[in-house]
């Protein structure tokens, strides 16, 4: 995006509705929205009423409302236009192309928060955030999302990052005057401040990461043997007859999948084909396709049979996702026959399903009181684990500007989060921190 450009595009959904919004941003949006409505003297942040017009064609388009938010006081932090017409497709695509005509371009795809970005309104969590929260599936995951737009992630990370630059300080400190160690005063001081901060920083990736499936989802997979009752275990999640259950093994073929909420967190359910040895190249192909879908699944749900105890699926779990094996048909056992450690379960009566959800939201460690406060993404799990990386990597013996240097790749990551870089900061910093003559 050059300086110049100025976007536009629809910013209500696709389809019909009572109002559709245009939105222009950019320097030439006022210029465009004077031409399309033919008024001038806009005040800020009123609202005006106003014909809009295509002026290539001298052709009324719609009438609405025009409301008017100049630079720096607007969401993208430049002029900001928005044209409140009727929801009709066909029309604010109209209004949308006379703008074209007008010198404005088609906006991409998160433009405007991209622009907000840029112009330092938002950082680049509060960014994803508004994503975020305008994708939510549920309103545990949008208020999260809230309070990351908000800020909380930035909160809480740039404290740790000022610390990892107060230590950087030092040690460059002592390599401009031409230290080729740390003083072995120094030097503990140095490893307890790095041993601190890689604490915190995990301490930080461990409270953060339940939080992720608020934003994105958690992939449930049901796997097992044939006919333990993952169908059954399905519809009765999902509340819903999604799946075909008879008593035949090998009723489930494909993977079925199904979105649920589980105390707030979106769950994409997965069921299976049941997986046991089998030569039917039908059922082969069920069970290849089950094994992909445990395999990218962010926990496998582990179903028996407790009326055949010994039956056990023909799959080699991956070691790096969570299990959880859950026994079904308790109804048909007597009560004392499993150890009361056990999840025992009935998707016939609905007996200890409420149990089963709770201990799977505390395997995530995400409950509705646990430690997450904002939405986290993927993203911000690699960079704090980035982060966490460098400063173990710290030795107090090392040369002094390996230490830096492993310091400025944790800063880096943390401020990668957030969309900070700027390396003028430390400069200045350095140099201020200096008393004359030294
Ligand atoms: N008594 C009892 N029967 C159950 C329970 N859950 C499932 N069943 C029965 O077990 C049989 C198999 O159930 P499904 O849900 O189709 O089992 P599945 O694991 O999906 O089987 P496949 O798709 O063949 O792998 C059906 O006859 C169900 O009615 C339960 O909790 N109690
Ligand atoms: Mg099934």
């Amino acid at each position: 995006m050059t300086v110049a450009d100025t976007i536009v595009a629809v910013a209500t959904p696709p389809g019909v509705g009572g109002i559709g919004v245009v939105r222009l941003s950019g320097p030439e949006a006022q210029t465009i929205a004077q031409r399309l409505t033919g008024r001038t003297g806009l005040r800020p942040r009123h609202a005006h009423y106003g014909r809009f017009v295509d002026p290539a064609r001298g052709e009324a388009l719609d009438d609405g409302l025009i409301l008017c938010f100049p630079a720096p006081h607007s969401y993208t932090g430049e002029d900001v236009v928005e044209l409140q017409g009727h929801g009709s497709p066909v029309l604010l695509e109209a209004i949308v192309a006379a703008a074209v005509d007008l010198g404005a371009r088609r906006a991409r795809p998160g433009e405007f928060t991209e622009q907000a970005f840029l112009n330092g309104r938002l950082d680049l969590a509060q960014a994803e955030a508004v994503a975020d929260l305008i994708h939510a599936q549920t309103a545990q995951a949008a208020r999260l999302a809230r309070s990351s737009l908000d800020g909380a992630l930035a909160a809480e990370l740039e404290p740790v990052s000022r610390a990892i630059r107060d230590l950087r300080v030092i040690i460059e400190a002592e390599i401009d005057f031409g230290e080729t160690d740390l003083e072995s005063e120094a030097a503990p001081a140095i490893a307890r401040r790095a041993d601190a901060l890689h604490a915190s920083v995990r301490d930080l990736l461990e409270r953060l990461r339940p939080a992720r499936y608020f934003a994105q989802g958690l992939r449930l997979a049901l796997v097992g043997a044939p006919n333990v009752g993952k169908s059954s275990l399905m519809n009765r999640l999902a509340e819903s007859e999604i799946a075909i259950v008879t008593d035949r093994p090998g009723t489930t073929r494909d993977v079925l999948r199904s979105p649920i909420a589980i105390q707030g967190i979106p769950v994409e359910l997965i069921d299976t084909a049941g997986l046991h040895a089998s030569e039917d190249s039908v059922e082969k192909i069920g069970m290849q396709r089950a094994r992909e879908a445990a395999t990218g699944a962010d926990l496998i749900l582990e179903l028996r049979d407790l009326t055949r105890p010994e039956t056990v699926p023909a799959f080699e779990f991956p070691d790096d996702i969570p299990r959880l094996t859950v026994w079904n048909k308790r109804d048909c056992v007597d009560e004392r026959s499993f150890p009361s450690d056990t999840i025992a379960i009935s998707a016939h009566t609905g007996a200890g399903i409420d149990v089963l959800k709770q201990t799977i939201v505390d395997r995530l460690g995400a409950g509705e009181g646990g430690p997450q406060r904002f939405s986290v993404r993927a993203r911000h799990l690699d960079g704090l684990r980035t982060a966490a990386t460098h400063l173990a990597a710290i030795r107090p013996e090392a040369p002094p500007d390996l230490i830096a240097e492993e310091l400025r790749l944790a800063e880096h990551a943390l401020d990668e989060l957030l969309g900070h870089q700027d390396h003028e900061a430390l400069l200045g910093e350095i140099f201020a921190g200096f008393c004359i003559g030294k």
